[in-house]
């Protein structure tokens, strides 16, 4: 927090709004980090990180898992949901209490009330690693918003709009911060800008990103 004048700091306002439908709750998952933390190991332990391969033939420069009743998947086929990890045959670990209760949270402070999500896409990102611009449309129904948790290192949230070619905005996201969007929103363009490096104190140098969505 800043001081402008003394004893009259500057605070950030807990919720900011990037377009309609598309808002950004500052901070929201600080208090459950540990919580989040904690089970994100267990679920790394069943289907680790991996660098799954895009449609084109490159390997993705942020690693990926998921949890959850469908994962996000890319491979030299195509982009896709499926219940199953390719890597382990078996279905992606659950998802946990306090992601799904986090998740649902978020969707409802940003007036979404019936969010209930049965996908869990897990990015890291380590210094250099970058999301390039694209649209989430591999869900069902794009009536249900998206929520995004943010947790380590800071990185640029690049915000566009619905056509490719348009110019982004840029957001700073940092640990505990959540986005949640939809609505008139739910199709633009969107990535993450290539990770500076940095120590976070608890994640070290690395970003995780969560992204609940309601796939199927
Ligand atoms: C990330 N996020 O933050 C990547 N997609 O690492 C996304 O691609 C994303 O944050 C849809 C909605 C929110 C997101
Ligand atoms: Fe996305």
């Amino acid at each position: 927090m800043r001081d402008l004048f003394e004893g009259h700091p500057i605070v950030e306002p807990a919720i900011e709004t990037m377009s309609e439908g598309a808002f950004i709750l500052r901070g929201f998952a600080k208090p459950q980090d540990g919580e989040l933390l904690q089970a994100l190991d267990d679920v790394l332990t069943a289907s680790p990180f991996r660098h799954m391969v895009t449609p084109g033939g490159y390997a993705m420069s942020v690693a990926m898992t998921n949890c959850g009743a469908a994962g996000w998947i890319t491979d030299r086929t195509g982009y896709r949901y499926d219940g199953t990890d390719p890597q382990t045959g078996l279905p992606w670990p659950a998802m946990p209490h306090c992601f799904e209760a986090l998740a649902s949270a978020a969707a409802a402070a940003a007036g979404y009330p019936a969010f209930r999500p049965d996908a869990c896409l897990i990015n890291r990102y380590v210094p250099g690693a970058r999301l390039s611009l694209h649209q989430d449309r591999n869900e069902r129904d794009f009536a249900h918003p998206i929520v995004s948790v943010s947790l380590g290192l800071p990185a640029t949230f690049l915000f566009g709009g619905p056509k490719r070619s348009d110019t982004p905005s840029r957001f700073a996201l940092r640990h505990g911060d959540v986005v949640v969007w939809g609505g008139p929103s739910r199709l633009r363009f969107h990535g993450i800008a290539e990770l500076k490096d940095g120590e976070h104190e608890t994640l070290g140098r690395q970003r995780i990103n969560l992204t609940f969505r309601r796939a199927l």
